[in-house]
Order: structure tokens, then sequence, then C-alpha cells
């Protein structure tokens, strides 16, 4: 075991068991790991619940609850701890218990009342006992607006209520208040408050619908993020940018609503690593067919976009472009996210009108080539750069996009080719589109061969 790795912290989540994966347990599980931190998890109750909601409960005795605790505390003291679910009073005292017997600074309190489908998961006498005894121990607590009132009695009716709430939950006990905006109309607006300073984190809205399992998911991002050491305003704000990319990328595998994803930016990092060797191999074999006579005089690139790509920097592109060179053709650099600009608008474009459509690369336009693509029975569109309205020409960028855009609106849906015959100072120039990049060397290879016949 010489390479056994030793944790560098740990976490404890105590909370509900999700079958479906999406929130309590297993969501902070997700979470702890995300952030390379190590987790460890103490159920509480174990709801029956699938995509479509919660069916019931069985809350676990607060005997069980205790055991599991003390097995995990006599192993090792977390660098956090955070509750989500407690089911009832008799639970929500067992852990105070314990939490207070081991002398836990950083507890995470996400005060988990009703599901969003409405289902009750705190007794009543747990709502008394949670505001009586797991406050005054509580270093940051998360409501959302409907906990907020419930656990402060003050009616949330504009978002500035809550810094009367916050400062009335202060004085219950906790250090720190992070009031989640989630469900304010408009922009999803949180409120931190830790008793003198107040900070509003604004954050666009990411989707339309609900997603399951963003409140435990965000406590869970702060919890690990305090058991790596960071400050609670660091935490927050590193937690709020970890939920937004875990909403983007939420997952829809029932027949009710998604669920949050914690490991996106994982996934993200492989897909990354993954398009990048892809992209690499494409280009040997472009190489390979000596491909040198269909690039332009300002020479071609190409761009692959990640799934959901938002950014140039969601796609990857070469930054010295691809050099003609005789018949030859030279990749003076590596490529790289965010490495091509006027290729990636155009990537970034096609994937507005259909996201399937991820690569494309500029070529050589000329009129043999033209009909060469049109023998393939490729589709075909174009734009007239003299049509461009005025205002859009002087944005940087902006007229691929223009002359992408009309172009597929004119064909009704995303072609193969893309093509203009240039304009002042502009080369006029083919586009090809696909899939992904396997797919687009293959289209490019085909046009090659057939434009080698026809000069040969
Ligand atoms: O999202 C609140 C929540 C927390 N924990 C568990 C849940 C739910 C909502 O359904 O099931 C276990």
């Amino acid at each position: 075991f010489n390479s056994m790795k030793t944790a560098t912290s740990t976490a404890l989540t105590v909370a509900g068991f999700d079958p479906s994966g999406g929130a309590g347990l297993q969501a902070d599980l997700k979470t702890f790991s995300a952030f390379g931190v190590s987790g460890k998890s103490v159920a509480t109750s174990i709801t029956i619940q699938s995509t479509l909601g919660v069916e019931g409960l069985h809350n676990i005795s607060p005997e069980v609850v205790e055991q599991q605790l003390r097995a995990i505390f006599r192993d090792g003291k977390p660098g956090a701890v955070k509750t989500g679910m407690l089911g009832n009073e008799s639970i929500v005292e067992t852990v105070v218990r314990v939490l207070r017997r081991h002398r836990i600074k950083k507890i995470i309190v996400d005060p988990v009342i009703y599901s969003s489908s409405g289902k009750s998961l705190l007794s009543e006498l747990g709502i008394q006992v949670m505001k009586e005894e797991l406050l005054p121990i509580t270093f940051l607590l998360t409501p959302n607006l409907k906990e907020t009132e419930i656990l402060s009695g003050v009616k949330i009716r504009q978002p500035s209520d809550r810094i009367r709430a916050a400062r009335v939950l202060i004085k219950m006990g906790a250090k720190n208040i992070l009031i989640k905006g989630g469900h304010l109309k408009g922009e999803p607006q949180d409120f931190f408050f830790d008793g003198k300073h107040s900070l509003f984190l604004n954050a666009d809205r990411v989707t339309g619908g609900d997603v399951h399992g963003t409140g435990c998911a965000l406590a869970s991002a702060i919890t690990a993020s305090l058991a790596k050491g960071k400050d609670i305003v660091a935490a927050v704000k590193e937690a709020k940018e970890f939920i937004g990319l875990a909403i983007m990328g939420a997952i829809k595998s029932g027949k009710g609503v998604p669920q949050v994803e914690p490991l996106t930016g994982l996934y993200q990092d492989s897909e990354r690593y993954d398009m990048s060797q892809r992209v690499f191999r494409a280009v040997e074999v472009l190489k390979d067919y000596c491909v040198g006579g269909l690039i332009p005089e300002v020479q071609s690139n190409i761009g692959f976009g990640l799934e959901n790509a938002r950014t140039i920097d969601d796609v990857i592109g070469f930054p010295a472009r691809i050099v003609k060179c005789g018949k030859n053709i030279l990749i003076p650099s590596p490529p790289r996210f965010g490495g091509s600009r006027h290729v990636a608008d155009i990537v970034l474009t096609v994937m507005q009108f259909d996201p399937s459509k991820r690569a494309v690369m500029n070529i050589k336009y000329n009129s043999d080539l033209i009909k060469v693509c049109k023998t393939l029975k490729f589709t075909l569109a174009s734009f007239d750069r003299s049509m461009e309205p005025k205002k859009i020409k002087t944005i940087e960028g902006s007229s691929l996009e223009w002359g992408t855009a009309s172009s597929i609106r004119k064909c009704g849906f995303v072609p193969d080719i893309i093509f203009d015959k240039g304009g002042m100072r502009k080369e006029e120039m083919i586009r090809v589109i696909a899939e992904d990049i396997e797919s687009l060397v293959d289209k490019v290879l085909k046009i090659h061969r057939r434009y080698s016949k026809i000069l040969a």
C-alpha cells in the first residue's frame, strides 16, 4: 500500500436517503467528491421517492442515528458537518447532542422542511427543536424563502425583507445566514449575512424549470470548501459558481424533474481532454492525406465544441491555424480551448440551431470545389456579405455569426456547407459543418479526393 493516499479533508453529511439519487445523501457525497473531499454519510431517514416526487418516508430510529454518528466520530473528526433532512424532533435532538459533545464548529445546516413536491420532511416539533437547539450551534444556515419564513417568523414579501429575517435568525443563534433566492421571481439573487455585513450574490437563471437536489448540493459544496479551510465568504462564492455548473449540467433520468449533477465540472474536464486527443488524431489524418490544396490564403482552422458549448472557451481550435505548405499542411501549435475565434463563432452559431452539429472547418473557395460538394450530394447554403446590415460589420466577430445564421435560416436546417464569395478585404470561403471531428474529417477527405481527381 505504498501509494495509498490519505484524505487531506473529510466532511460528514447527516441527511436523508433519496433512492432516485438526486438529492440528500447521494447528492451530498457526489458534491464532496467533486471538491476532492472524502465524504462520510449518516442516514436519518429513508425516503420513498423517484424523479416524480416523494411518496413516503421512513425515519431511522434516533438510537441508530446516534450509533452511526458515534462510529464515525470514533474514527476521526470530520473537517465540517452538514445536516439536511432530519425527519423528527428526536433525531434533531440526538444530532445536536452528539455534535455538541464533539465540539464541532463548522456546522452547516440546510433546514430541510418540505420536499419541492410539498411533502413534509420535518415534524412540527422537529422545527421547534431545530429553532431552539440546532440554530445555537449552527455556523451557517442555508434556508430557502419558505424555510426562512417558517424559522424566523418574518414574512418575505420582497427581497429586502430577507435582511430582517436574517437578523432574527442570527439572534436565534446561527453565526451566518445564506438565504437562497432561487424561488424569487426574476433574478435568483442569494443574500448572505454574518450579523454585520450583507452580501448579495447574483447569478443568471440557468434553466426554466425546477431542478431536484440544488439545495443539498449547494450546502454540501459550502461544507466541502469549509472542510478544506476556506473562509465563509470564499466558500459561499465558490459554491455558487459550482451550483451554476451543476444546474447547467442537470440530467433528466426518469419521467419527472431533472436532477442536479454535481459532477458536471469533472465530466466537462474529461470531455475536454477526450476532445483534444480526438482533434489531435484528426489533424494527423489530414496531414497524412496532404490536404494543402484545400487551404485558403488566410489559412484554415477547425472548431469543435463541447456539448452545451456557450463561449469560445468551450470550443477547441488551433491558435496558429492550419497552415498550407505546398501540398502539405503544418500545425504550428497544438489545439486548445479558446484557440480559434472566427471558426468558434461559427460553431457556436450552428449549435444554437442544431446542438448535434459541433464541428466546423473553413477551406478554400472556388467554383470547382462547389461543384465537388454538389456531386457529393452535400447540402449547401450561402450568404452575401454585401447584404450584411452595417451595424453588424462594426462588431468584430459578429459578421460570421450573421452570415452563418442567415444561411441556416434561408436553408431551414444546418447544411453540410456554408459558403460566401467574399467582400471588401474578405476572402471567399467554404465552411464544412459536421456532427463531430471524425465526421468532419470524413467530409473534408471526400472533398479532397474528388478535387484531386479534377485537378489530375
Ligand atoms: O431537497 C430537499 C430534500 C433533502 N433531502 C432529501 C430529500 C429532499 C427532497 O425531496 O428527499 C432526502
